[in-house]
């Protein structure tokens, strides 16, 4: 038993050694080519949608984590497995360490865009983790052939030691090469032609616990599909509009900064957002019109109905063309709050079009348009059954007090965020114990695309209570009370809290 361990050991030994090595060289290539993350990436691109969705739902943006803590695991059980069977037949563990990073490689070939030097971090985990296990593997036997236990065992646990520290370089190495690649780049961001004013002051000083008028950058909802961020370097990323367009066009950051600049305050929602959820974020974005960028291809003859967005990675997400160029504020955006926008919310250049939920409109990391149609091309999400024209239902969500929390008796407030983007908020009502809807007073109005922070007081008295609210928008359209899950075009419903007063 305690060998068949300490050949497990061997093996796991030998693989982390790989994998690390492979971390570093993907560190110093392509960050998305490290084994663990290639393996994660397919688990996601493979996962049913109920099952993607019940993660994001369950776990939030702790899903990431959790999904890589269990590749690892899974691989080093595999490793332990191969550690054992190479003790017996050597050759046989040796090709079935080889055989997983063949596997890892294949996997990083099928990724969308991907190139030669995706292969490297593969390469690197079979040459390092088979030379590894050899290794262990030669010294241990040669011990046992010459009947010497001391010096010998000392040898392999010397070498094994050697394999740990290795590994551990190696990883740290590559953590460190990455968080250097991903330090925000400094860029030169233009200024919008027509200044906007400065945002109202928001309800935050006055309602402890509502969602700020701006959501901070460092606290906006991060939801894509990827495990590390793409590093795109500002210089030589380019835009090319292709498909069904007059002439295809490419351009560069500087072009984009010669059309007109335009900055807009807008409400950004996922449709993975539950009733009462946290993946929506206001923001003030600073970039060009699609339109502008699109009519530098010619599009007066398409005869597009979906406007595909590619991502450096191959990622693509699909437009209605209709919604896209029908005089809303539809961007390219490369700034978001006066800054370069973060790598995680696609840096250098993204697209956000109000009205629309993130998957269908707001391709990050963004490098091709093609015009196209519904019929001829299929986009990552729509390949996993969600709609393809998604508009944002009206919405409202109280912030304070927060679900299940206890308050003390007495005066108080309840307050939160309601969102119509298009269309734009009118009022927001609140109902406490059942009671009648009863009007919120309403922070300031930034624009049909952006949220509105409300609030009602409250004179709290001790015991249980159930509060909801329901928004109405400027067209008079009360928010659905019909009770929808997320997939496959949002969420709806009345969210109804209870809390508890002391
Ligand atoms: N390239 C790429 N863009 C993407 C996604 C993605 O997975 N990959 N996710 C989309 C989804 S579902 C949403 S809700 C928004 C979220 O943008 P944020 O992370 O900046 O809040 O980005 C969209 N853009
Ligand atoms: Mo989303």
């Amino acid at each position: 038993m305690l060998t068949r361990l300490l050949h497990a050991t061997w093996g796991i030994l030998a693989t982390l050694a790989g994998v690390a090595a492979a971390h570093l060289v993907a560190a110093l290539t392509v960050p998305a080519a490290s084994p663990v993350l290639v393996v994660g990436s397919t688990v996601i691109d493979l996962t049913p949608t109920p099952l993607k969705t019940f993660a994001i739902e369950q776990f939030g943006n702790a899903d990431k984590p959790i999904l890589i803590g269990s590749v690892m695991v899974g691989v080093l059980v595999l490793a332990g497995i191969a550690g054992i069977i190479a003790a017996r037949r050597l050759t046989a563990g040796l090709l079935m360490l080889l055989a997983l990073t063949v596997l890892v490689g294949v996997l990083a070939m099928l990724r969308p865009a991907a190139g030669p030097l995706d292969l490297l971090p593969a390469v690197t985990a079979a040459i390092v983790g088979v030379a590894s296990l050899w290794w262990l593997h030669r010294l241990e036997s040669s011990g046992s052939e010459d009947g010497a236990t001391g010096p010998t065992r000392r040898g392999v646990l010397i070498a094994a030691g050697v394999l740990a520290v290795a590994a551990a370089a190696f990883g740290t190495a590559g953590r460190f090469i990455s968080s250097y690649r991903l330090k925000a780049t400094d860029i030169d961001l233009p200024t919008a032609a027509k200044s906007v004013k400065p945002l109202p002051a928001g309800l935050e000083d006055k309602i402890k616990g509502i969602s700020s008028f701006v959501t901070p950058t460092k606290d906006f909802y991060r939801v894509d599909t990827r495990l590390t961020l793409p590093i795109v370097d500002a210089d030589s990323w380019t835009l090319t509009i292709d498909g069904d367009v007059d002439e295809e066009v490419t351009l560069t950051l500087a072009d984009l900064y010669e059309l007109e600049v335009i900055e807009r305050d807008i409400t950004l929602t996922c449709v993975s957002n539950d009733v009462g959820g946290p993946y929506v974020g206001a923001a003030r974005w600073l970039g060009v019109r699609l339109t502008d960028v699109l009519d530098l291809a010619g599009i007066d003859n398409t005869k597009a109905d979906q406007i595909v967005s590619t991502d450096v990675e191959g990622m693509t997400i699909g437009t209605p063309f209709s919604v896209a160029t029908d005089g809303r504020d539809a961007m390219i955006v490369f700034g978001m709050n006066g800054e370069a926008l973060p790598r995680e919310h696609g840096f250098p250049v993204r697209m956000v079009v109000p009205g629309l939920y993130g998957f269908v409109s707001a391709c990050k990391w963004i490098t091709k348009i093609t015009l196209t149609t519904y019929d001829e091309q299929e986009v990552y999400w729509t390949e996993r059954d969600w709609a393809t024209d998604a508009p944002i239902k009206i919405s409202s969500r109280i912030d304070t007090p927060k679900a299940l929390s206890s308050t003390d008796a007495g005066k108080t407030f309840i307050g939160g965020v309601a969102w119509a983007q298009g269309v734009g908020i009118e009022g927001v009502e609140v109902s406490i114990d059942g009671g009648a809807w009863k009007p919120a007073e309403m922070g300031p109005d930034a624009g049909d695309d952006y949220w509105r922070q409300w609030f009602v007081e409250w004179d709290a008295k001790p015991g249980q209570h159930f509060l909801s609210c329901r928004a109405t928008n400027k067209d008079g359209d009360l928010q659905s009370d019909v009770r929808m899950k997320t997939f496959p075009e949002g969420s709806s419903g009345i969210q109804n809290i209870s809390v508890t007063v002391a």
